[in-house]
């Protein structure tokens, strides 16, 4: 039996950083996301009573026991829950920069989730699969449907994703400015861990269903401006976090900065656009279409021939062959 099924990315406007539970994954506080169309993972997962080991290739090429350890400890913890047991090959071909805060992890172990449930004809409802993509990543959770998608924090059964507006009808794109797509140095676990000793952790997650409401009203009103503000504040907010940490860290690079301010220096001229940053120095720019050309002109003339991805709105789990 095999199934193919494609995830895309997904970038939180308003961010994930912390976990109530760290087996099952369920997080501090909910977070709201925008999946996006540029970015994707197709995972062929196969099962077959003839296969006499576990095998993991991403992009064709296989992976040694260190880099499959992760995928098939999820795989087996599936296996477990729907108490099935064979062997399996997982084929990944990822169209996102690997752990370099583009959310490789989040389209990898949706992907997964939905070829595994369709191998083995689970028949399971959307908030399921959401679920099981949590117990992968964190941020798994809201790849399984596109558009905006909240994911609201909860217990094990509660905490899962559910689609704002699977189609939204918006002039809004995301620029995904790639400064370093080497594997970041913090992987997001323990940033987020670490995290929790800032001083201002709490007082932000105070916050967390103000602004989860503030940009649900902003994305029913179609409120770029507000949408942008709400983005940009809550990254902030989570690398405020991490720079106040102790010890601090960050995972920006002196391009990052560059980059903040160049989007405030846009802003001045009346070219409306706002950032946000996640678990790397990576920067994306939200704007819309009018928009385009004149920021990445900017950016080219700032950082040179950098690589810059426009990215829009995104589908949910899409099976493929
Ligand atoms: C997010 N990030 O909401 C946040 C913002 C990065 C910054 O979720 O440990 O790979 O697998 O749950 O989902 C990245 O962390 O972490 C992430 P795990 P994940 O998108």
């Amino acid at each position: 039996m095999e199934a193919n099924v494609r995830a895309h990315t997904n970038i939180a406007l308003i961010k994930y950083w912390g976990k109530d539970n760290q087996t099952l994954k369920t997080p501090l506080m909910s977070s709201l996301s925008m999946t996006l169309d540029a970015f994707y993972t197709d995972t062929k997962v196969i099962h077959d009573p003839s296969l006499t080991k576990n095998r993991f290739y991403l992009n064709d090429v296989e992976q040694d026991a260190e880099h499959s350890k992760r995928v098939f400890n999820y795989i087996s913890r599936l296996q477990e829950m729907f108490k099935v047991n064979d062997h399996f090959e997982i084929h990944s071909y990822n169209h996102v920069p690997t752990a370099a805060g583009l959310a490789s992890s989040a389209s990898a172990f949706a992907a997964l989730a939905g070829a595994f449930a369709k191998s083995y004809n689970l028949d399971l409802a959307m908030p399921q699969l959401s679920r099981l993509a949590r117990l992968g990543s964190g941020s798994a959770t809201r790849s399984v449907y596109g558009g905006f998608v909240k994911w609201i924090k909860g217990d094990d059964i509660t905490s899962i994703a559910i689609p704002i507006n699977e189609h939204p009808d918006w002039d809004l794109h995301m620029l995904a400015v790639e400064i370093n797509t080497g594997e970041k140095k913090i992987s997001s676990s323990k940033g987020m861990l670490h995290a929790q000793t800032s001083p201002f952790y709490q007082p932000w997650l105070d916050r967390n269903d103000l602004e989860i409401n503030e940009l649900e009203v902003a994305i029913k009103n179609k409120d770029f401006s507000k949408l942008g503000e709400l983005a940009e504040l809550s990254a902030n907010e989570m690398h405020s976090t991490n720079l106040t940490a102790t010890p601090s860290f960050t995972y920006f690079e002196p391009a990052t900065i560059k980059l903040i301010h160049l989007v405030h220096n846009l802003r001045k001229q009346g070219i409306e656009c706002y950032y946000t940053i996640d678990a790397g120095p990576n920067v994306k720019i939200l704007t819309q279409e009018k928009n385009i050309n004149s920021i990445s002109s900017a950016v080219h003339n700032l950082l040179g021939n950098v690589k810059i991805v426009d990215a829009s709105f995104g589908p949910g789990l899409t099976y493929l062959d």
